[in-house]
């Protein structure tokens, strides 16, 4: 990146402006990006503390603004899990398929969504903070919270709806304008991640409009707690796909390029998504197996179902690792290995990347034994879950996202990255820390070490304790090598984003849309196969699959909803904290 003074562009009088002058909507991208992160920061600051808490360190009390560990755990859950994340989606997924399409999203609809979303969260916050909500981010009734948290956190969930209609529509529209042409890869991707969004989010939006905001204002007496929990896990398990399929769109669409090299297989990612648009709902029971009254028989209907989203897993696998070898090969790597040091390591935007899909290994690995009915008994709500949660969207999403506003924040601001060996430390310690984090946590589970537990004031855990020392102290040495890197990451971010300097247009950070190998060799005329592009036309029909992603989610749920309907057991709300 160079330094050149701006050029003279006349409309724009601001320099700010100046940068928004052709894409306006890089503001509202910025916003949420930016809003999101500094949920993450305050959630991030918990951590930490509890870390420390199993390894016997109580902090807690030092701290006159918590109430309590479950107060700072429902805040640390709540803003990393559900708010960061919605928010950083949002604007990515908004601006990359934007671009993708050369189309301009509606900007007041964008900006309401923004808003819709920023009001939710201060409604919430406002319960979390004041005590009002310490329900932990899963929000199982009966526990009962203020009704500003869940109308604050059905806002939330709306304002993530009105970018998914916006994205979709102008997809719909762009295909009107272009018939017969093949959406661009990053447009179809996204698309099909907020098809899923949309059937994938029904189950949190009836739960709380329907039942817990009349419940909790005193219109209803009671809420069935199991049908509430299914109605949550039915959202609950599709929200990790939510979290991780932008991951995997700049891993197959923009890391290639990245690196280097190409897309090895464009009609395979598509292949993929398409799958996770199936396969991501319909599979919400497995994390019921413990839940009484519900049919054994659809747990394990859905148990099958959830295996087989290990094909699109590593269909992803396999391409991305492929594109890499490919980049690698472009700049003089071969053999088994050796190819890989060829590859851009000093570069954080790329090295964070592979660490987070490396973190994403054992984190798949472990969810194949959390999905299975019989293993699951051992580790079910014990630390082994947390312990897999931050390898998958603790790393593999956060440590993506940290990737991603290495460049793109950059790309937004036209402000130079304020130190790249600032951001290539941050994203090794993240990656350390959370695999030290993983280790402990996962070991604990096994010795049977609960998961939600405040050590300093819980009774009976002595002998298990005991058993546990190492693993412990494991957790409590990756609470403080996070803390270390989660300082770098924000450091390197708001030194950017506070930066005076900026970089004229054409030096702008281009968004790194990738080639695929098979436009390569079409451009160099070796022609594509006529197989592919048959098999991408046919992938082209989302909405056929959106329509079929539908069909089968009533047929894995229905007749549990009516089960339940029929059977209610309704209770009234307990506060506990
Ligand atoms: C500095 C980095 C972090 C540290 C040290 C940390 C530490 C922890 C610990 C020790 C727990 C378990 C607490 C318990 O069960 O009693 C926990 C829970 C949790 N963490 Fe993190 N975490 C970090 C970052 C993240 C990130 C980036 C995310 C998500 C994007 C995340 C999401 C969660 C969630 C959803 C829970 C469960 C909350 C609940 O049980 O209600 N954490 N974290
Ligand atoms: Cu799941």
């Amino acid at each position: 990146m160079t330094t050149a003074p701006p050029p003279t562009v006349s409309a724009p009088a601001s320099p700010a402006e100046q940068v928004y002058f052709g894409h306006p909507e890089k503001k509202v991208t910025l916003y949420f990006l930016v809003t999101g992160l500094l949920m993450l920061l305050i959630g991030v600051a918990i951590g930490p503390l509890q870390a420390l808490n199993y390894a016997n360190i109580d902090v807690y009390q030092y701290l006159p603004f918590l109430k309590s560990y479950y107060q700072g755990l429902s805040l640390h859950g709540v803003l990393n899990a559900l708010v960061f994340t919605t928010y950083f989606i949002s604007g990515l997924l908004l601006y990359l398929p934007c671009r993708a399409l050369g189309v301009r999203p509606n900007l007041v609809v964008a900006w309401a969504a923004y808003w819709t979303m920023t009001i939710g969260v201060l409604m919430a916050a406002w319960a979390v903070l004041g005590n009002n909500a310490t329900l932990l981010y899963t929000f199982y009734p009966p526990l009962q919270g203020s009704p500003l948290f869940y109308i604050g956190a059905a806002l939330l969930v709306v304002g993530s709806l009105i970018i998914a209609v916006q994205v979709i529509v102008i997809w719909t529209g762009w295909k009107r304008q272009h018939p017969g042409e093949t959406t661009p890869l990053v447009a179809y991707m996204s698309v099909a991640t907020w098809m899923m969004w949309v059937i994938a989010s029904l189950g949190l939006v009836v739960e709380v409009v329907v039942f817990l905001i009349p419940w909790s204002l005193g219109w209803t007496k009671g809420v069935d707690p199991l049908l509430a929990r299914t109605l949550f896990w039915y959202t609950g398990h599709a929200i990790v796909y939510f979290w991780v399929l932008p991951a995997y769109i700049s891993w197959y669409a923009l890391l290639p390029r990245q690196a280097g090299g190409v897309i090895a297989s464009d009609s395979m990612a598509r292949l993929s998504f398409v799958l996770f648009l199936l396969l991501s709902t319909p599979v919400g029971l497995h994390h019921q197996y413990s839940d009484t009254g519900l049919s054994i028989g659809w747990k394990t209907v859905q148990m099958l179902l959830t295996f087989l989203v290990v094909v699109p897993s590593m269909l992803t696998a396999f391409s991305v690792g492929a594109s890499l070898e490919l980049a690698a090969q472009a700049r003089g790597g071969g053999g088994y290995f050796g190819w890989t040091r060829r590859l851009p390591w000093k570069d954080p935007v790329f090295t964070a990347q592979v660490l987070a899909m490396i973190s994403f290994i054992p984190g798949g690995a472990g969810g194949i034994v959390n999905a299975s009915l019989a293993l699951d008994t051992a580790v079910h709500n014990t630390a082994w879950i947390p312990g897999h949660f931050h390898i998958t969207v603790g790393t593999a999403t956060t440590l993506t996202f940290f990737a991603i506003s290495f460049w793109l924040l950059p790309h937004l601001t036209r402000k130079p990255l304020a130190s790249v060996k600032m951001a290539l430390w941050s994203a090794w310690l993240w990656f350390w820390g959370m695999i030290i984090f993983a280790v402990g946590m996962h070991w604990e589970g096994l010795i049977g070490i609960p998961r939600r537990t405040y050590f300093a004031g819980a009774t009976g855990l002595s002998e298990m304790i005991s058993r546990a020392q190492v693993p412990l102290a494991l957790t409590g040495i990756s609470g403080m090598v996070l803390a270390v890197a989660a300082v770098l990451y924000f450091t390197v971010i708001f030194r950017t984003l506070l930066g005076r300097t900026r970089v004229s247009a054409q030096a702008e950070v281009p968004i790194p849309f990738s080639q695929s190998l098979a436009e390569v060799e079409a451009l160099a005329g070796n022609g594509g196969s006529p197989k592919i592009a048959g098999a991408v036309r046919v992938l082209e029909r989302l909405w056929v699959f959106f329509a079929l992603a539908l069909a089968l989610v009533l047929v894995m749920y229905l007749p549990t909803f009516i089960s339940l309907l029929l059977n209610p057991h309704p209770v009234p709300g307990l506060r506990l904290w």
